[in-house]
C-alpha cells in the first residue's frame, strides 16, 4: 500500500494514495499516530489504514510522508560511497574501505523530524560549505524493535568539504537545518517485489540546465537491511516511526555543488519521486 500524509485545513494526517496525486485521508491520525495505534492494537499499518480511510479518493499533494522520531544514516554501503570518501582522504584503501567491508556498519545519528523536509521544500546549504551534494538513498521506516513497515525516498544532504577537511567533522557535515529530505510516499514492504533489485536516478538542475545525472541500482549494496537495523538496534532502543538511511551509491561532482535555486530529483520507479529546491541557510 502506498501511504503518506496530506495537509487537510491546516492540519497533518495519513492518507492512502491509489495514485500518486489522490488521496483518501485518514482522519485524526498522523503518521505517526497511525504506526503507534497499529502497534498499539496489534494490526498491520496497512490493514488499519485501511479500515479508517476515507472511501472516496480527491486531488491531494503528498508532503512528509512522516515527521520521524529520529532518523539514522548507514555509510559506506555502496563501494562508489567509500572509495569517494578514501579518495578525498588522498587514499584508496583508507577508513572507508574498510567500514565498507567489515562486518559492523557505520551508523550515524542524523536528526530528528526538526531538520526534515517533506516533497518540494528547501533543503540547506550550510552557509561555511562550498561543497554541498545530495546524498539520494533508500530510507526505512522503523517501527517498534526496528520492523522494517516501509520503504521511502531521502536525500542525506551533507557538506563533503567539511567532511573532507576531517572525518571527525561528519556530525557538522551532516546535521544542520534541513538536511534530510524524505517522501513522497511511506510504501509497504508487500508493494515491493525485492527491494535489491530497484534502480534509482538522480539529477541537479539549474534552471534549463543539468548539471549532475547519475544512476545505481540497490542490487550494488553491500549490505542487507534486516543487517543495518540490527546494528542500529544493538543496545539502542530507538523509537518507533524512525527513520534508517541506507547509505548513497551515487555521487555527485564538486562541479554540481549544491547552489540556491537548484533542485534535486531522486526517482525509484516503485517508491515515486522526490524533488527539493537547495536553499542557502
Ligand atoms: O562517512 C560518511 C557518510 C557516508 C554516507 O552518508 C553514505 O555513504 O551515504
Ligand atoms: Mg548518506
Amino acid at each position: 500500500m502506498r501511504l503518506g500524509q496530506i495537509l487537510s485545513n491546516g492540519s497533518t494526517i495519513a492518507a492512502i494514495f491509489p495514485t500518486e496525486d489522490t488521496a483518501r485521508p485518514i482522519p485524526e491520525h498522523t503518521m505517526r499516530d497511525l504506526i503507534s495505534r497499529s502497534e498499539g492494537e496489534n494490526l498491520p499499518l496497512a490493514e488499519l489504514a485501511e479500515r479508517l480511510a476515507s472511501r472516496h479518493a480527491q486531488a491531494a499533494t503528498p508532503i512528509i510522508p512522516l515527521h520521524p522520531c529520529e532518523v539514522w544514516g548507514c555509510g559506506c554501503t555502496y563501494e562508489t560511497s567509500a572509495s569517494f570518501r578514501d579518495g578525498e582522504q588522498g587514499t584508496r584503501d583508507g577508513m572507508y574501505a574498510q567500514v565498507y567491508r567489515d562486518p559492523r556498519p557505520e551508523i550515524f545519528f542524523k536528526g530528528t523530524s526538526r531538520v526534515c523536509v517533506g516533497p518540494n521544500q528547501p533543503v540547506g546549504i550550510r552557509a561555511d560549505s562550498k561543497f554541498t551534494a545530495p546524498e539520494p538513498e533508500l530510507a526505512l521506516v522503523l517501527g517498534k524493535q526496528g520492523k522494517i513497515l516501509g520503504y521511502t525516498l531521502a536525500d542525506d544532504v551533507s557538506a563533503w568539504d567539511i567532511e573532507r577537511e576531517n572525518p571527525l567533522y561528519l556530525p557538522q557535515s551532516k546535521t544542520f537545518n534541513a538536511c534530510c529530505s524524505l517522501g513522497p510516499f511511506l510504501t509497504t514492504p508487500d508493494e515491493i517485489q525485492d527491494p535489491y533489485t530497484l534502480r534509482m536516478t538522480c539529477t541537479v538542475t539549474r534552471g534549463a540546465t543539468t548539471r549532475f545525472q547519475g544512476e545505481t541500482s540497490t542490487a550494488r549494496l553491500n549490505r542487507k537491511f534486516d543487517t543495518m537495523v540490527d546494528f542500529l538496534i544493538r543496545s539502542n532502543n530507538v523509537p518507533s516511526a524512525s527513520v534508517l538511511l541506507t547509505g548513497t551509491g551515487i555521487i555527485v561532482t564538486e562541479e554540481a555543488a549544491l547552489g540556491p535555486g537548484d533542485i534535486v530529483t531522486i526517482h525509484i520507479p516503485e517508491l515515486g519521486t522526490l524533488s527539493n529546491p537547495a536553499t542557502a541557510l
